[in-house]
């Protein structure tokens, strides 16, 4: 005689992230868990910047240092506390040899002493930070690369690959939950942090974009300085209101582009006159949404071509960005396309 199991989910709120990583790793022959190890530093940074953030009213973390970064942009305190803490996470593992950041205006190589790690990782450690005095939505975006030549000394040569090359990306959305989204290029998950457990439970199993969509996510202010096909699609969509066609702009890309990768539309951040390779970073924003697009059956491209084909030539090379549904990507892409 055997007794039966009692109901999986009696207990335990699912699969946890680290079970995912760990039962995607058993696929791998020739695995080293030294991917599985980095993606357990960086639910650990996560799990901190999660817990930072949802107390920074309490904690004086709220404002900014006075410095001003290489983006040019005003330091949130918050920025500085999620960019060293992702860096403190990886910095013992072996497993980065170099690290970019949005908030440094050069790669971290790390010390050889510990191990010419296999990965390059890029990343933005605190995405929408302006909206943090507001409480609004923020959140991190990474980018893993295997490096170009895992026993040399690690190099920027490392960090300037095209999105095609990433070998894993992610992002996590600090908003009404802390979700931690991922993909090694097939398939898109989604885990949701339960803080009292302390653990990311896999919550979106399989994101798909939807084929259409009727929301569209961009600043509407700059429209005067878009391209006019760009100019007259919206004008287009603005007339589509009754058709259920609506914009939603968080001010944090994260929170638009998850919104867009649940429900289909569009995020764009369009070439302007005077920023014609427009706002957002190709290497630590655009090319992991691409490529968790692509993973997600969605199209990313800035306006011309696939950001994924992108060849990068500096660290913080920005670029236009229209990434969701594909159909909708497609149309703007013919409106831009149009000369006039
Ligand atoms: P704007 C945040 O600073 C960010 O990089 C993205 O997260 C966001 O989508 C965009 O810039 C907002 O820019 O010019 O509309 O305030």
């Amino acid at each position: 005689m055997t007794s039966s199991l009692p109901p999986s989910d009696a207990i335990l709120p699912g699969i946890t992230l680290d079970q995912h990583l760990l039962r995607r790793q058993r696929h791998i022959p020739e695995a080293t868990g030294d991917f599985t190890g980095l993606f357990q530093q960086l639910t650990l940074a996560a799990k901190v910047i999660a817990s930072r953030v949802r107390r920074a009213g309490l904690t004086n973390q709220l404002g900014t240092t006075g410095e001003v970064n290489v983006q040019g942009e005003v330091v949130q305190k918050l920025d500085d506390l999620a960019n060293a803490t992702i860096l403190q996470s990886i910095d013992n593992g072996r497993f980065v040899g170099i690290a970019a950041s949005e908030e440094l205006p050069d790669p971290v190589i790390f010390d050889a002493a510990r191990g010419r790690g296999k990965y390059a990782l890029v990343f933005d450690p605190l995405d929408g930070s302006g909206n943090l005095d507001v409480n609004g939505t923020t959140g991190t975006i990474f980018a893993i690369f295997k490096r170009l030549h895992p026993l040399e000394t690690p190099s920027l040569k490392d960090v300037l690959q095209p999105g095609s090359a990433l070998v894993a990306a992610g992002y996590v959305v600090y908003g009404s939950s802390t979700i931690f989204v991922y993909s090694t290029g097939k398939g898109l998950y989604g885990f949701t942090y339960d803080p009292s457990l302390g653990e990311f439970f896999l919550s979106h199993p399989e994101i798909s974009i939807p084929h259409h969509g009727k929301t569209y996510s961009l600043n509407e202010a700059n429209a005067a300085k878009w391209h006019p096909g760009m100019r007259r699609w919206l004008k287009d969509a603005k007339g589509r209101a009754s058709e259920g066609w609506s914009l939603r702009y968080s001010g944090a890309m994260v929170a638009d582009v998850h919104r867009v990768f649940l429900k289909g539309g569009m995020f764009a951040y369009p070439a302007e006159a005077e920023r014609p390779l427009g706002k957002l970073r190709l290497l630590c924003e655009a090319a992991p949404i691409a490529f968790l697009a692509r993973a997600a059956g969605g199209l990313a491209t800035d306006g011309r071509a696939p950001i994924l084909d992108v060849q990068p030539k500096t660290l913080h090379q920005r670029t236009p960005l229209f990434v969701g549904s594909t159909a909708v990507i497609e149309d703007v892409m013919a409106a831009l396309s149009r000369d006039e």
